[in-house]
């Protein structure tokens, strides 16, 4: 699907400088908060765990925007209309600390973010703009607007430009594929051995989607989390993870699908409502499709 959006640059600017202003505060806060919510941390307190506090301070950052109008996120059951604002505006959709089960094993994790021109939920042919933010050994940010995808290092709260036009490299490397192995459909499994079986492609899967999203931007390859046995639809969700994910991956120039159409073309039923997810190069997705079909 070829991704074409030129709305909003200013507002998605807006919204891309205030997710990576925020980023030093999440980042500071995590290692005060490898607990749950309703846990108390070492000093007997009682707090909000690292995804909770991250959503509240993406609401009331992004929610205080003129251009957004509605603010939903994995942690929350319902979307938030946002005050005082002109009646048509943006919709941000946040997975605030995507693979936050890393924080207790201090691995990879990111946030997520989904901006569409639609009230919630929306269609992935209504995003105007994605973006993560990749806590690694350092902090990067990559955003997929009209001007493609760009890769920027996160600085004091300040994006620094590393890379424009990022696209996918052509000669895959990498795969990494979620779920039980013994949970996978007997197609599915069928093509992770086709994949196995080329001596160019190696494992690599860290529990985290931004963290393995990021491998197959840097060195090609193909990120699944499919439909298992026990849980047809997946476990990843279409509005936070599913359709930012699919935009940028496309818009660098690969593919997405839920084992049959693009991730962008699933149609919205529910806000939470997860998805089987598989995007990567090309080719890679497309002979899922076969082998899938
Ligand atoms: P989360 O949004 O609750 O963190 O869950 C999503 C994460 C993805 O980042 C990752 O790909 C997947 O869940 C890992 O799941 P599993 O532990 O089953 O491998
Ligand atoms: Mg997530």
């Amino acid at each position: 699907m070829a991704i074409q959006v030129d709305s909003y640059p200013e507002e998605i600017g807006e919204i891309f400088d205030t997710v990576a202003a925020l980023a030093p505060a999440i980042r500071e806060a995590l290692p005060g908060r490898r607990v749950q919510n309703d846990e108390t941390n070492p000093s007997g307190e009682t707090q909000l765990a690292a995804d909770a506090y991250a959503d509240e301070l993406f609401l009331e950052e992004l929610g205080s925007l003129d251009s957004v109008v509605e603010y939903a996120s994995e942690e929350r059951t319902k979307v938030v209309p946002t005050d005082g604002k002109r009646e048509t505006g943006l919709s941000v959709a946040i997975d605030p600390l995507d693979g936050s089960s890393n924080l207790k094993s201090n691995n990879t994790m990111g946030t997520i973010v989904a901006v569409y021109d639609a009230p919630l939920p929306a269609e992935g042919a209504d995003l105007v703009a994605a973006a993560y933010v990749l806590f690694g050994p350092i902090t990067t940010m990559m955003t997929a607007d009209a001007d493609g995808v760009t890769e920027y290092l996160v600085d004091d709260g300040q994006r620094e430009l590393l890379e424009e036009d990022v696209r996918l490299p052509d000669d895959p490397s990498v795969y990494g594929f979620g779920g039980r192995v013994p949970d996978w459909t007997s197609d599915f499994a069928t093509y992770a051995e086709l994949v196995e079986a080329d001596e160019s492609m190696k494992l690599r899967y860290g529990g985290a989607m931004i963290g393995d999203i990021n491998q197959v931007l840097t060195y090609g390859g193909i990120f699944a989390y499919p439909a298992l046995e026990s849980a047809p639809v997946g476990k990843l969700r279409l509005q936070f993870e599913g359709n930012p994910i699919a935009f940028i991956i496309e818009s660098a120039g690969g593919r997405s699908s839920d084992g049959s159409q693009s991730l962008l073309e699933v149609e919205p039923t529910d806000l939470h409502q997860r998805v089987p997810v598989h995007v990567g190069n090309d080719e890679l997705v497309e002979q899922l499709e076969t082998v899938l079909g």
